[in-house]
């Protein structure tokens, strides 16, 4: 195989990683995600402030998780392991699923009956993971992955693998070395709470390394039904329409804090209602597709500019973008208006179009 090019966040990375040249890497060029510049959300921010947008919705699978199922997958490759199991609100189940197929290895996700986006389940499917909807949501999903995961030779491949934060810290390597150091402010979605907990990781490292001068300050959104960490307990039945966030009870909940607190940050909560005029912000005024859980980010930024939080600053602000918005097209179709349907002629058109 041909040396050259990019072939994913492992071999970019490798030094950073815990991986050895005897580690077989299966990928899917993940990765490489551009950082979009936001002129609409920058003018709405303020003068001397520039948002942009993590677009990790163009991985592999779409979403951020590839990220770290490269490095979880082949680490349980390394490890000789022949099945790998997770619990998912979906994004993770077809990241797994796309990863393992790749690998040659069995694939088994416990997802919520009724609960994930169609565009996931294709995913997990498709890919021939054997996918068991259970009849419970997600944390009831992650406690059964857990104690199938124990007592059988199965890989657990959810956030609580170290090597699935490790592979996703990666993604703040890439902002820093884009932007040549680390934004001042960081935006993001909060579900289980691996994430939030991979960026602080890479960031602390990047500045360890001198890689990078600063820290950002960490800003976390949890939806509203969906929000043990801004509540301080757990929610027994957590609801909200960004379905990859409606999880009550966050496995990595005390890194998240540790992220939120030596950062200086905060973790709070937006409505459906806030995150679906995000969701539409972000499609119509910036031409970015992102899934309803992305849009918390944006959703998030918002409130805390009408809050003035930003107010005199001279900053750079990184909106993370989980997931592509195909993952989810029926929400997308249940937020607009059908196309209207008119007939097959010249005259029909124009007078629509108002020409
Ligand atoms: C699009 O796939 O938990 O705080 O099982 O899919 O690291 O959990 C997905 C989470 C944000 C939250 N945005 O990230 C799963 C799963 C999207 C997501 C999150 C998820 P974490």
């Amino acid at each position: 195989m041909s040396e050259k090019g990019y072939r994913g966040i492992i071999q970019k990375y490798k030094k950073l990683l815990p991986v050895t040249d005897k580690t077989p890497v299966i990928t899917l060029n993940e990765g490489n995600t551009p950082l979009i510049y936001a002129g609409y959300l920058s003018k709405l921010a303020g003068k001397n402030i520039e948002v942009y947008l993590k677009y990790e919705g163009l991985n592999p699978t779409g979403s951020f998780k590839d990220r770290g199922m490269t490095l979880a997958i082949s680490k349980a490759c390394e490890e000789k392991s022949t099945a790998v199991m997770c619990a998912s609100t979906g994004n993770t189940s077809a990241s797994s699923a796309a990863y393992a197929a790749r690998a040659g290895i069995k694939c088994i996700v416990l997802i919520p009956s009724g609960a994930i986006a169609l565009g996931k389940l294709s995913q997990a499917l498709i890919h021939g993971a054997k996918v068991l909807a259970i009849k419970g949501n997600f944390d009831a999903a992650l406690d059964l992955a857990k104690e199938i995961t124990r007592r059988y030779p199965i890989k657990l491949v959810n956030s609580l693998n170290p090597y699935r934060i490790e592979g996703q810290k990666t993604a703040s390597f890439e902002i820093c070395d884009y932007l040549g150091e680390a934004p001042d402010f960081q935006v993001m979605p909060v579900g289980n709470a691996g994430n939030i907990t991979a960026y602080w990781k890479g960031y602390k490292e990047y500045k360890a390394l001198g890689l990078s001068g600063k820290l950002p300050v960490m800003l976390g959104f949890q939806a509203k039904g969906a929000a043990p960490i801004v509540r301080n307990k757990p929610v027994k039945d957590p609801q909200t329409l960004a379905t990859a966030i409606r999880i009550g009870n966050p496995a990595s909940w005390k890194t998240a804090i540790e992220a939120r607190d030596e950062s200086k940050g905060l973790i709070d909560l937006v409505s459906d209602a806030e995150i679906l005029q995000a969701y539409k912000i972000l499609a119509v005024k910036e031409g970015v597709f992102a899934e309803p859980a992305s849009a918390a980010s944006i959703a998030g930024l918002l409130k805390l500019i009408k809050k003035g939080y930003f107010k005199n600053k001279k900053c750079r602000i990184a909106c993370i973008l989980t997931g592509h918005g195909l993952k989810d097209p029926e929400r997308a179709i249940k937020s607009v208006k059908p196309p209207k349907l008119i007939r097959a002629n010249f005259k029909s058109i124009i007078k629509e179009i108002g020409y």
